[in-house]
């Protein structure tokens, strides 16, 4: 009888073999406990009426439906539980989040449900989350860390039931769930490296924000969109996901012409901490890159605030420093 490796016992060797404390599985243990369990209730959802809105708008200024404050309460309950996270930031919640003052080893960065325009389509979303480290050999330095310091990042497709984690230094690994809703990694799977060969690559952007964006990123579409398949799901966990297998570039640039001018976001949409760094951690492990608006890498990023924004261009290597070239360059 074959038996598959569990997530568990894929980390318990990770640690073992790299000398690493047992901390950080007990963390990782409780965010794959919190998955699980969002995964059970976004499934099971719509049969309790659970997929509407809350009649809320969270501190991004946007509706909060009632499964993100499903996720958000269910992420929170297992990361206090577990006793390794001193602060926790997440997108549900305007300030840090205290968790354990005196023994937390871990800072976590998340957003519970990513795609939440999905959500009432039952469409695919994401729990997607940052670790950094406190300092351990003296007095705390802050919480608010940049990409390059994080140890782990991973997104838990939702409900699709695979699991995408990049360890510092060490690589991307997938993970699927079996009939048993364990984790576990499929045989023969070797370190996930995103694709540098140009084939197959897709571009995923909102493409009716296409004007809204700056002259050189238009130009930068109008010259190479015809060499790509577009595809765009509304998650970037999702779309990230998709393109990780198979090369390209996930890009949401700063919105800077926009024909309402109040609508404009130069400083980008997406949140830096629990996005943003999510996806370019895991790039960087895959052997990809991601930079902001200037072209510049977004893990080298010192955040400001903790729902900080920031334009995004995500992916292989290739594709992402092309249209780096192209930002940097004067209108
Ligand atoms: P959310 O965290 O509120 O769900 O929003 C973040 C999402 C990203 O996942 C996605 O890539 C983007 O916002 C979609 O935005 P848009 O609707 O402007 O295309
Ligand atoms: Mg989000």
């Amino acid at each position: 009888m074959k038996l598959k490796q569990t997530f568990s016992d894929f980390m318990l060797h990770h640690q073992e073999g790299h000398k690493r404390s047992y901390n950080f599985l007990v963390l990782l243990e409780a965010i794959q406990t919190a998955a699980k369990y969002i995964q059970y209730f976004y499934k099971t959802g719509s049969l309790k009426n659970l997929m509407g809105e809350t009649g809320i708008t969270n501190v991004q200024g946007e509706n909060v439906m009632e499964m993100d404050d499903i996720a958000n309460a269910i992420v929170i309950h297992y990361l206090r539980r577990s006793n390794q996270v001193i602060y926790a930031i997440t997108e549900e919640e305007a300030d840090p989040v205290l968790l354990n003052e005196d023994g937390g080893r871990y800072f976590l960065y998340f957003d519970p449900l990513d795609g939440s325009s999905n959500i009432k389509h039952n469409l695919p979303v994401g729990f997607m989350f940052a670790v950094a480290k406190r300092n351990l050999k003296g007095p705390e330095d802050g919480h608010l860390r940049k990409g390059s310091e994080l140890r782990a990042a991973g997104i838990f497709l939702i409900p699709t039931g695979v699991f995408t984690l990049a360890l510092a230094d060490t690589g991307v690994f997938r993970f699927h769930q079996d009939e048993t809703m364990t984790y576990v990694i499929p045989e023969n799977a070797d370190p996930l490296l995103i694709p540098e060969n140009p084939k197959s690559w897709e571009l995923s952007f909102n493409a009716s924000n296409r004007k809204t964006f700056s002259t050189k990123v238009q130009n930068w579409i109008e010259k190479h969109e015809s060499k790509h398949s577009f595809r765009y799901i509304g998650a970037l966990a999702g779309d990230f996901h998709r393109l990780l297998s198979n090369g390209g570039m996930f890009m949401y640039p700063a919105i800077v012409n926009h024909p309402k001018p109040g609508k404009n976001r130069p400083q980008g949409k997406l949140r830096l901490l629990y996005e943003a760094n999510v996806a370019a951690f895991i790039a960087r492990e895959a052997g990809g890159m991601a930079i902001d608006e200037n072209g510049n890498d977004i893990l080298q990023i010192k955040p400001e605030s903790p729902h900080q924004r920031t334009a995004l261009y995500v992916g292989s290597r290739p594709l992402v420093k092309k249209i780096q070239k192209r930002l940097r360059e004067k209108e």
